[in-house]
């Protein structure tokens, strides 16, 4: 039976998303526009245009294209009580693994120093600890949290981890709650953000929790840019109580041209590109939470409302 369903977003491709999710599921009408709202079960959305979640009266299901539902579930014209799924794509999950294994050993081995010794043409080797002499601490230990953990705790790192319930996993410690946090910013030599933005950890990375941090540790924010007080972290490199920032996401996306970090000597900017959402790779999953849908079975990675995420 055809399963209808409305394809919402003002920045991704609509071609490449219907060609991938019509090759695994055959009996889906994607439409980005379609002309009879009531026949709408379903809505595959990400940056959908301003209203448009609210124009289907029989919406059953929405389907984010991406992993972190922030923006969505603060769309006004999301409906309440429709269920809302987020994307789990396991090249997703890797990619955001390689980023943060390729900045945390970017910081490890001080390629920020060499690239400015290299700059001024200075041939000067600079003390390097091991791998287990760092602590790199993770707020998040969900799918990408964990991903990232696993592979810096192979990489020889001393891996720790922060979630609000306490998660076990083999080889990371495990910390949540207030004080949880606390003691996790004091051990880092390097921490990374991977929490979703919810009203509980937008501005988390902030003065206070620098404060907390051992003097010159690093930050890598690839969660979302509301969780930087962008001002405190300028202010916390000049004094050299953070060393180095890795910022992949920012309050304003793309980066304003006169925004301070693309020239700050200790901050390297990416353009939120950790990882990316991929027909290819998304639409094997996106098919079967619809035919689970379809079929009345549960849905994996549903997104709890309530909690934001
Ligand atoms: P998950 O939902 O799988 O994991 C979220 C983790 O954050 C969980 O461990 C959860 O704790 C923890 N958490 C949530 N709220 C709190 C809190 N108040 N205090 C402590 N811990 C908290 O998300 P993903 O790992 O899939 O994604 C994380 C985020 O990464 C996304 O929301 C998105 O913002 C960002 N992202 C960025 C991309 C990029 O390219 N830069 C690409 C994709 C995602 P618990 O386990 O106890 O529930
Ligand atoms: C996502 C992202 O959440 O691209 O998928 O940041």
């Amino acid at each position: 039976m055809t399963l209808r369903a409305a394809f919402l977003s003002t920045v991704l491709p609509f071609g490449p998303w219907q060609a991938e999710l019509q090759r695994h599921m055959p009996e889906l009408a994607l439409d980005p526009a379609p002309a009879d709202p009531g026949a709408i079960e379903v809505a595959l959305a990400w940056q959908p245009p301003a209203g448009a979640l609210a124009h289907y009266p029989n919406l059953r299901l929405v389907h984010a294209l991406g992993a972190g539902v922030d923006e969505l579930l603060a769309d006004p014209a999301l409906p309440p009580g429709v269920p809302v799924v987020r994307l789990v794509d396991p090249m997703m999950t890797r990619a955001m693994g390689e980023y943060v294994q390729l900045q945390v050993l970017r910081l490890h081995r001080q390629d920020l120093a060499y690239r400015a010794q290299q700059h001024g043409r200075e041939w000067r080797e600079l003390p390097q600890p091991g791998a287990g002499e760092r602590t790199v601490g993770i707020l998040g230990l969900g799918v990408l949290g964990t991903e990232a953990a696993l592979r810096l705790a192979v990489l020889g790192f001393d891996v720790a981890g922060w979630s609000r319930r306490e998660q076990r996993l083999k080889g990371i410690k495990s910390y949540f709650g207030v004080d949880g946090l606390a003691t996790l910013a004091a051990q880092s030599d390097i921490l990374v953000c991977l929490l979703p933005l919810t009203p509980e950890t937008e501005n988390i990375l902030d003065r206070r929790l620098f404060a907390r941090m051992k003097r010159g540790a690093a930050l890598i924010n690839c969660g979302r840019g509301a969780h930087l007080v962008e001002a405190d972290l300028l202010s916390a490199l000049d004094q050299g109580r953070i060393g180095a920032a890795v910022l992949d996401v920012f309050r304003t996306e793309p980066l304003p041209q006169d925004h301070p970090f693309w020239t700050h000597p200790a901050i390297i900017v990416t353009p939120h590109a950790a990882a990316a959402s991929n027909p290819v790779t998304a639409a094997p999953v996106v098919a079967d939470a619809l035919r689970r849908h379809a079929a009345g079975r549960p849905i994996i990675n549903l997104v709890d409302r309530s909690q934001g995420y």
